[in-house]
Order: C-alpha cells, then structure tokens, then sequence
C-alpha cells in the first residue's frame, strides 16, 4: 500500500497536529505543501480546508477523522487512548480546543496580526485588545487543566495534546500571547516539556503564515 499523503501545509495548526501523529508513530508519510484551498485539498475537503489525506484509494478530510484513521491504521503508540473514560477525556479537550479555544487563540488573536482586516495591513489593536480577556481566561482553564499531571489527560500523551502544542506555537510567537503564555506557569512548562518532542521539533513550520492559493 502506498504511504499515507498529508496535503496541507505546516503552517496550519490542524495540518502540523496531524504529521505529529505519524511522527508519534513512526508511521513513513508524504507531506505535500499547498497553499489554503488549494485545488487537491478542494477536490477532497467541501469547504476546501487543509488538512486532507490520501491513502491509496481512500480520501478523508477533518484533522481528527485523519488522526483516528491513521491511530487505528498503524502500528505505535496509541495517541487515542483506548479506555473509555480516557478516551472520552481526549474527546473532550479536542472539542473544546477545537470549538473555542482555536476560535480566540488562532481565529481571533493571531490572525489580527497575519491576517488583519485593517486597512493599511497592519496589526489590528482593537481586535487584539478585544480578544484578551478571552484568551487569558482560555490559557488559565488549559493552565490548571496540565496542573497536575503536565498532560490534558491523565498521564499519557494523546492527541489532546498533540492538537494543542501547535497552537500555543502559535500564539507564542507574538507579545501577548508570549507573555500570557509565560505567566501561567504549569502550561508553560508543558509547553517546553512537549515542544522538545521529535515530534514537534520535526513539523516546526517555515516562517510566515500560511499562503494562500492563487485564483485560477
Ligand atoms: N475542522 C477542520 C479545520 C481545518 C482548518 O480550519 N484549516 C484551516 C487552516 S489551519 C484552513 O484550511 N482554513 C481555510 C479556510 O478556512 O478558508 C479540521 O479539523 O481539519
């Protein structure tokens, strides 16, 4: 069978979390770097978000779908935990990643710096100003939530965490999200504990955001 193919691009949160858990488990993939909606990620996903995948005939798109998919499809270490109640913990802090904490960390927060609706381009204080009481709220649940063990769920690594290292890569990259990131202490040794990961290291992504695909 032919390796597993990642379209996408390691720019994207959602794109880096998945090459994370080939990475985690050794799996041999192909990483092709498109473009946003680039034409084979729009022939695969209906609304034309990265990433999608490809393994031999089968095509699939949403990063958990491809996380599970390539979890029950290769041998490794399990980033899905097979107990009920552990995996229903990884359910949980995914969707909540996923449904708000992505919305104001990524959605809101970063892209008013790389992607501002302003009109000379630049930084847009008003939303950056606007969205932090939100994101100092998020990043003190997800604080005490490693508090205790320095993983999402229980003491294992899944793929709780691996959805979320890549974003607070993210928001690290620029002053408040560094600082807020700094000063919660228990989320902040997470994060240099797991950012040392092969992993994570290996799927650093090249400077800038991600492109966007040219209009044919
Ligand atoms: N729910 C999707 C979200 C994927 C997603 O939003 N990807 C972004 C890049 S990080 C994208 O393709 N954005 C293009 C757009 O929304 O138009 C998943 O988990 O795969």
């Amino acid at each position: 069978m032919a390796k597993p193919e990642i379209i996408g691009s390691l720019r994207s949160t959602y794109t880096r979390a998945v090459c994370m858990v080939c990475e985690e488990k050794a799996i041999e993939y192909v990483l092709t770097e498109r473009p946003l909606h680039a034409p084979e990620i729009a022939a695969i996903h209906p609304f034309g978000k990265m990433p999608v995948l490809r393994h031999g005939d089968f095509e699939l798109f949403e990063s958990k779908a491809i996380a599970t998919y390539l979890d029950r499809s290769f041998p490794g270490p399990c980033v899905f935990p097979s107990d009920p109640r552990l995996a229903a913990l990884t359910e949980q802090w995914v969707s909540l990643v996923n449904t708000v904490i992505d919305r104001t960390l990524i959605r809101t927060y970063l892209f008013a710096y790389i992607a501002p609706k302003t009109a000379d381009g630049r930084a847009d204080r008003e939303a950056i100003d606007a969205v932090m009481p939100a994101l100092r709220e998020q990043i003190g649940v997800l604080d005490k939530a490693v508090a205790k063990s320095g993983y999402l769920v229980d003491e294992q690594f899944t793929f709780a965490d691996i959805n979320l290292l890549p974003i607070l890569y993210r928001i690290r990259q620029f002053p408040e999200g560094a600082q807020t990131l700094a000063a919660a202490t228990h989320l902040a040794d997470y994060y240099d504990q797991h950012a040392a990961r092969q992993s994570f290291e290996r799927t650093t992504p090249p400077p800038g955001p991600p492109r966007r695909s040219k209009p044919s």
